[in-house]
């Protein structure tokens, strides 16, 4: 087995203590940091989701995981994010508000930042008032909201109105990604791209850099 597939099962077995010795064995082994992030910790998130769907995990098991995963990338993230300049953005990045997950848009945060992005991760659970002041605030072009729950889709629609209320709506651009995201948000909102995957949204945000925002 791979020093990835060590990780990956590590989380998926919710092996909180051993996590960090495992990704080091995996460093150690030669994988970059980058790989074990996304490969491992964010395919292994993905297989807890199922576990949990299917009944075999409950939601303390979903708590140990997100856990489980922030122990192994407080080891990768400066290791990921060392050499990066932040020269790009900045990128307001966030979880919409009544949505607590973070796991998927750290991942986003840390990949943004080691491509060069400036990004000011406002959290979770954020309010249109606090995405308008960061705007403003930082003088950002680009935004990206994360949103995993249906229930709170709507909120994406409220940063929307708050930032046309701003006068703030045709200076920036906005990128959405999360698991209950579909192209179809992007009509119903006015929303200008969305990312399937952290790879993606660095994609988004790069063509936006590349025309001057
Ligand atoms: Co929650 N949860 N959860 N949960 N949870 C989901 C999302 C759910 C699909 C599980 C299920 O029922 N099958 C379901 C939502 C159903 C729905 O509405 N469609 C759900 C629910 C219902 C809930 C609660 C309501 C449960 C309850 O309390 N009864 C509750 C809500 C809390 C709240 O937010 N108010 C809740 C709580 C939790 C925990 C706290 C226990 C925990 C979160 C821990 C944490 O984040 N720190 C948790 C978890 C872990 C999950 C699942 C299992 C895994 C999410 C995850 O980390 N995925 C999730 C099931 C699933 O998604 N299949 C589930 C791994 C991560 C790498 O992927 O986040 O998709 P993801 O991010 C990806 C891409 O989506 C994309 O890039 C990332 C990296 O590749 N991406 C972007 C994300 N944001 C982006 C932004 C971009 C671009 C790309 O541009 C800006």
């Amino acid at each position: 087995m791979s020093g990835i597939d060590k990780v990956r099962e590590g989380l998926v077995n919710l092996e909180i203590e051993n996590i960090q010795p495992v990704t080091r064995e995996a460093l150690d082994a030669g994988a970059a940091p980058l790989d074990i992030a996304l490969e491992g910790l964010g395919n292994g998130m993905k297989q807890v989701g199922d576990l949990f769907q299917s009944g075999e995990y409950y939601l303390a098991d979903l708590v140990l995981a997100g856990e489980t995963m922030k122990e192994a990338m407080k080891m990768l993230d400066p290791l990921v994010t060392g050499e990066a300049r932040a020269e790009k953005g900045p990128v307001v990045l966030f979880a919409v508000k009544g949505d607590i997950h973070d796991i998927g848009k750290i991942l986003v945060s840390t990949v943004l930042f080691a491509s060069g992005f400036n990004v000011k991760d406002l959290g979770v659970d954020v309010t249109e008032d606090q995405v308008v002041d960061a705007v403003k605030g930082n003088g950002a072009s680009l935004v990206g909201m994360s949103v995993l729950l249906s229930p709170m889709i709507g909120s994406l629609g409220d940063v929307v109105d708050a930032l046309k209320e701003a006068g703030l709506r045709n200076s920036v651009k906005i990128a959405i990604g999360g698991a209950c995201t579909s192209p179809e948000l992007l009509e119903k909102f006015g929303l200008d791209a969305m990312g399937k995957d952290a790879v993606d949204a660095v994609r988004i945000f790069e063509g936006w850099y590349d025309q001057g925002l």
